[in-house]
């Protein structure tokens, strides 16, 4: 992550890009032209519009709050005034991936590190890394929620305390909650309108801004719905090149607090156990899981697991 994130950044620096010490920048407004901004408007508008019933209520409300519905890329100080006035975060502006650590002093001053370039149109439906629609509608919006973000906040403290060996395992228990998690759905919706089958809703920023994922996630029988468990995320690899072959399903937000702060410290605190044995595969169902939908697996690609 480090290596890639250092050439980007070195592409951005010959690009005149100054990256201050923490690797933010100035979001560089005179940089978009319209068809960044087009970009934005259209994945915007499609993204909503899939995701109505699909995602949690915070998504939806967090999104409108910050004022992301706009037809141009989204001035990162406007909706830093906004968000601090919910819940004393703000974003700031980085090239790309940042490293592990600095990215971790940032969540633990409720900076959330937002890349400011956009996607081309000819990626739209898919890129490997994260850009300025993936990190700032994918992830801000539910910042907005006081749960969640003091959830991501102590997230960020204590990933600083952890051992270095431990990284690979704060990556898993990221990426099956902050980028690809699911919740119960308690909205109890009467009208039985809501779309979201499986009786769950996303708020994983990996899933939101992705076309495909919005539904595959919530629709399709091909993947595992598990309960949440702090220990079986740890031990569990994923997928980095496809729709995931199992997502972990948490009750609230509350409970993700829990887990994301005192929790991982508390299993974390010695790695070496978690270390030394051997992960589970990101297809595995075991006899103790709590399985809300067992996966058929249709199409899931062999290896590549992370
Ligand atoms: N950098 N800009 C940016 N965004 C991320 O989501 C990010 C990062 N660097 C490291 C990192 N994430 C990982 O540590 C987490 O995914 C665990
Ligand atoms: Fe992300």
């Amino acid at each position: 992550m480090a290596i890639a994130a250092t050439a980007k950044l070195q592409e951005q620096f010959d690009a005149g890009l100054e990256t201050r010490p923490d690797f933010t920048i100035d979001q560089p407004l005179e940089r978009y032209g319209a068809v960044d901004h087009a970009v934005w408007d259209q994945l915007y508008r499609r993204q909503m519009a899939l995701l109505e019933g699909r995602a949690c209520e915070a998504f939806i409300e967090g999104a409108q709050r910050i004022g992301l519905n706009v037809a141009h890329v989204p001035d990162f100080e406007a909706v830093s005034e906004r968000l601090m006035a919910a819940t004393g975060w703000r974003i700031v502006a980085v090239p790309g991936l940042v490293p592990d650590r600095i990215f971790f002093e940032h969540l633990a001053h409720r900076r959330f590190p937002v890349t400011w370039w956009m996607r081309r149109p000819d990626q739209l439906d898919y890129l490997q890394e994260p850009d300025c629609f993936h990190d700032l509608f994918g992830h801000v919006p539910l910042l907005t929620d006081p749960v969640f973000a003091d959830a991501i906040h102590a997230y960020g403290r204590a990933a600083l305390a952890v051992d270095e060996r431990a990284l690979p395992l704060l990556a898993r228990l990221y990426w099956y909650t902050v980028e690809f998690g699911l919740m119960r759905d308690t909205s109890g919706d009467a009208s039985g309108e809501t779309r979201a089958t499986h009786g769950v809703k996303i708020y994983g920023a990996g899933i939101v801004s992705s076309k495909g994922e919005s539904l595959y996630s919530v629709e399709s029988d091909s993947p595992n719905r598990l309960a949440f468990d702090l220990e079986r995320v740890l031990r569990t690899r994923y997928r980095i090149d496809t729709f995931q072959k199992t997502y972990f399903v948490i009750d609230s937000f509350a409970q993700l607090f829990d887990a994301l702060g005192a929790g991982m410290a508390a299993h974390l605190a010695d790695p070496a156990p978690l270390i030394a044995v051997e992960p589970y595969t990101a297809g595995d169902v075991l006899h103790g899981d709590t399985v809300y939908t067992r996966g058929t697996g249709e199409g899931w690609l062999e290896g590549g697991d992370v």
